[in-house]
């Protein structure tokens, strides 16, 4: 036998016998198929490219992960973009056969390959491979001393919702843009896609409306007795940056307008939108306001096209939502104003509901279908299923399951949020020392995180549930550093709820694998320990 063939047989012998590699089990969210290989491939001073038939911003995205990745591994990268791929180093084609938001890798000796139909899908190829990295990687140092090789393995993943939220409430506290945008990257770094943005409350509005400029002018500043003023919001310049850095991440950012309860900023700043039609005041109290907008008067019809009309140019995104939650009806029951559209539309009470009621879904439903004629479809608080749930609404399930079956069963869409378990704003342990800025309403903690169950939600319902939000109220979060306590890891159990299809999910897995925290102390984010 000549040199060359023997060399050829040991070299195969010994790809044979390597072991197999332990399986990257502290991958968030964890894969829904991963089978791990033999070998390793150095990433160090690896070509990388990219498919030309792939979007630019795809392209753009691959670039910035090789430049990254050649800085912190101290050997640098280059990147070609082509139409005929090299059969080494780190490729990323496209692939019409993988599932939208989807995304295969194959690691082998000779390189990575990685194939993706769409351009969060590559995202998430590429957050999946810093996971697979040295923790440098989510680092700004160079650390040419850290183990730069990847394991060899193929993963076929793509999520299991198409809806994968977190709410951030920023009328209760203000975050200015540079919060927002940290908080987007610790989504993306989970594989979320959807911020819901509650922008209006009682306390607060935070987003300049050019038609009512009083809304930010009177509405957004809160005065205390003592002299002291809390305020903040928006400027529409500032919500297109949001939402265009939301957009590079791979996420929609749907506004909240919250109506027509928790509407008292807005009636501190135009009072005669209310019933009474004065003395209101941008409210300090939490809780639930009976300050409501009046549902009689055609001006607050105009009021909320205009407004509505003005969130439509500043979001792009599919969904609006409008609300709907906690509205007294107390004002509406004395209402002149509210009677008599009650009369003209002859509403009539039954067992389960008052007249009131259906006038709240008449103004829904009214709402609704302005945004439908520009194209959108709203999404409301689970309320709306009281009276007549509006045409195509999308129901947040947000007090139990029960909402979800519901609208389900009627044949509506619906996201799980369940406050229970995806309340952020409630206390993740008993330990008072660290727990410092949660609701006690018995500790949501990350096992009754991950461990949601859609109980109740045959797969009949199933289908109509389109993905899983976690909400983060901020009443008591006066922070950043507040809020990056609540949100993590929980954010972490979270993802694996809204990723992993059914079986994937694995609490004894995650919980002893979990490896998430390196990444936040890196990354400077505060966690919960
Ligand atoms: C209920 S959930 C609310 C919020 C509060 C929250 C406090 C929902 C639709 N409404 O207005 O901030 O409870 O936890």
């Amino acid at each position: 036998m000549s040199r060359l063939l023997v060399l050829l047989l040991l070299t195969f012998l010994c790809g044979c016998a390597a072991e197999p590699n332990p399986l990257p089990l502290g991958l968030v969210p964890y894969p829904n198929h991963i089978e791990t290989g033999a070998g390793r491939y150095d990433i160090r001073g690896a070509k990388f490219s990219v498919d030309e038939d792939l979007e630019e911003r795809s392209h753009a995205a691959v670039r910035e992960f090789a430049a990254h990745v050649g800085f912190v591994s101290g050997c640098g990268s280059r990147v070609t973009v082509s139409g005929k791929l090299p059969s080494r180093g780190v490729r990323f084609v496209g692939d019409t056969t993988v599932r939208k938001e989807g995304y295969r890798i194959t690691i082998g000796r000779r390189g990575v390959e990685v194939a993706v139909t769409d351009y969060r899908g590559l995202l998430y190829s590429i957050q999946t491979l810093k996971q697979l990295l040295p923790v440098e990687i989510y680092g700004d140092k160079a650390a040419p001393e850290a183990d730069w090789s990847l394991p060899g393995l193929k993963i076929d993943d793509a999520p299991r919702f198409g809806y994968r939220g977190m709410h951030l409430d920023v009328a209760r506290h203000f975050f200015p843009v540079e919060e927002v945008k940290r908080y987007l990257d610790i989504m993306h770094l989970h594989k979320l896609n959807t911020l819901h943005w509650h922008l209006t409350d009682d306390q607060g509005w935070r987003v300049e409306i050019g038609r009512y400029p009083r809304l930010v002018e009177v509405g957004s500043v809160r005065k205390y007795p003592d002299g002291t003023t809390y305020r903040g919001h928006y400027t529409r310049d500032e919500i297109r940056e949001v939402v265009d850095y939301a957009a590079r991440l791979g996420i929609d950012v749907i506004p909240e307008i919250d109506l027509p309860g928790h509407m008292q900023a807005a009636l501190a700043a135009y009072p005669e939108l209310g019933c009474r039609g004065h003395g209101y005041e941008v409210w300090t109290g939490w809780g639930v306001s009976d300050e409501v907008l009046c549902a009689g008067k055609e001006s607050t019809f105009d009021f909320l096209e205009g407004v509505l009309t003005e969130i439509m140019e500043l979001f792009p995104s599919k969904y609006i939502h409008i609300g709907g939650d906690e509205c007294p009806k107390v004002r509406w029951q004395h209402c002149p104003h509210c009677q008599a559209r009650i009369a003209e539309l002859g509403l009539k009470g039954d067992k389960e509901y008052s007249k009131e009621h259906y006038l709240q879904s008449y103004v829904m439903s009214r709402v609704g279908k302005f945004l439908a004629g520009h194209g959108r479809r709203i999404i409301g608080w689970d309320e709306i299923l009281e009276g007549e749930v509006p045409e195509n609404a999308v129901v947040m399930s947000w007090r139990s399951n029960y909402g979800g079956i519901l609208a389900a069963w009627m044949g509506h869409d619906a996201i799980m949020t369940p406050h229970l378990n995806f309340y952020f704003n409630y206390v993740q342990s008993d330990d008072k020392s660290t727990e410092l800025w949660g609701v006690d309403s018995g500790p949501t903690t990350l096992e009754k995180v991950y461990n949601y169950d859609f109980k109740g939600l045959t797969d009949e319902y199933m289908e109509h549930v389109i993905g899983v939000q976690a909400n983060m109220w901020t009443e008591f979060i006066p922070s950043a550093w507040a809020l990056e306590h609540l949100l993590l890891p929980r954010l972490a159990a979270l993802s694996e709820v809204q990723w992993c299809m059914p079986g994937v999910r694995d609490w004894e897995r995650f919980s002893t694998s979990f490896r998430m925290n390196g990444i936040y102390d890196t990354m400077g984010y505060n966690h919960a320990k």
